[in-house]
């Protein structure tokens, strides 16, 4: 059933499969966390219209120029201080105590499911709070990697935990999100273009019903069973009434 639907009508479908299905896991992206004030990537107001990734979510860019890769990842932490969780990321972690679901799978390097209270919780691109020397891989502190000091180890350069491009994703978190997506008969996908590999390509990996919550439905929706066009937060409200 293809139900491409804006209105009450596809709260109430997902809040039904919700409550139907036996194992449910989440795939976020950072439309997740606009609504706490953190932009996003792709859409007109998202990092990418004013930066080119390639010159600071790369490695070459890391090498290549580190004032820029530290000022953007600076700014990124900063920015984070300022914000945090809102309602629907609250509501996802109620909605884990209550059993409903049974993983999230994030694009996300906010910490923001873990600081909402999920615990099952695979973070596919790593932590922007987690500092280690890109030399060693000896870990460091946040406050170093903003004074721009260097490794104390080393004397390398220090860096966030996430996944640049080109870089593979963490094991662990990969392996773990694919097989809770695999036994999955419901994936709910909230707040992402699907426009990064491995990532796009979890939803396929289910042969369950997958709903897609999006601001913009593009292209990608057609996989989906259920398509919520609209903000997360205020769908996720919804569906929780
Ligand atoms: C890998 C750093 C190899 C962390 C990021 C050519 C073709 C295809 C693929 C490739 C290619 N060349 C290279 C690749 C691979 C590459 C890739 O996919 N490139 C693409 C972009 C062309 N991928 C990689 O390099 C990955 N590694 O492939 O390794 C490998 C693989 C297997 C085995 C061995 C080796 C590494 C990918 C990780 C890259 N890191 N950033 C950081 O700084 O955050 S990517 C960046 O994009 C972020 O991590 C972000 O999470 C991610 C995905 O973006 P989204 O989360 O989807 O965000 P976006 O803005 O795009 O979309 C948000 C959506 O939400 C929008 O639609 C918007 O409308 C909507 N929205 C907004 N607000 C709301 C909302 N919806 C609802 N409610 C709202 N309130």
């Amino acid at each position: 059933m293809k139900v491409k639907d804006n209105s009450s009508d596809g709260v109430a479908i997902l809040a039904s499969w919700l409550k139907e299905a036996r194992h449910t896991t989440v795939l976020t992206g950072a439309g997740m966390s606009t609504e706490s004030n953190i932009p996003d990537f792709r859409s007109k107001s998202g990092w990418w219209n004013n930066i080119d990734p390639r010159t600071v979510a790369t490695t070459k860019a890391l090498k290549r120029d580190y004032d820029l890769f530290h000022e953007f990842y600076s700014m990124r932490i900063r920015g984070l201080e300022k914000c945090s969780p809102h309602k629907g990321h609250k509501i996802l972690s109620a909605w884990e105590g209550r059993g409903l679901i049974q993983a999230i799978a994030t694009q996300n390097v906010d910490g923001y499911h873990i600081a909402a209270g999920n615990e099952s919780v695979y973070e596919l691109h790593g932590s922007i709070h987690k500092i280690r020397c890109d030399k060693c891989s000896t870990p460091d502190s946040i406050d170093h990697f903003l004074d721009k000091e260097s490794c104390h180890s080393c004397g390398g350069k220090l860096r966030p935990g996430v996944v640049l491009f080109g870089e593979t994703l963490p094991e662990e978190s990969w392996n773990t999100a694919m097989s809770h997506i695999r036994k999955s008969d419901l994936v709910i996908v909230i707040g992402t273009s699907l426009e990064v590999y491995p990532a796009s390509e979890l939803p396929s990996m289910t042969n369950g019903r997958k709903v897609y919550i999006n601001a913009e439905i593009d292209y990608h929706a057609t996989q989906f069973d259920l398509t919520i066009e609209g903000k997360a937060g205020k769908i996720l409200k919804q569906v929780n009434e």
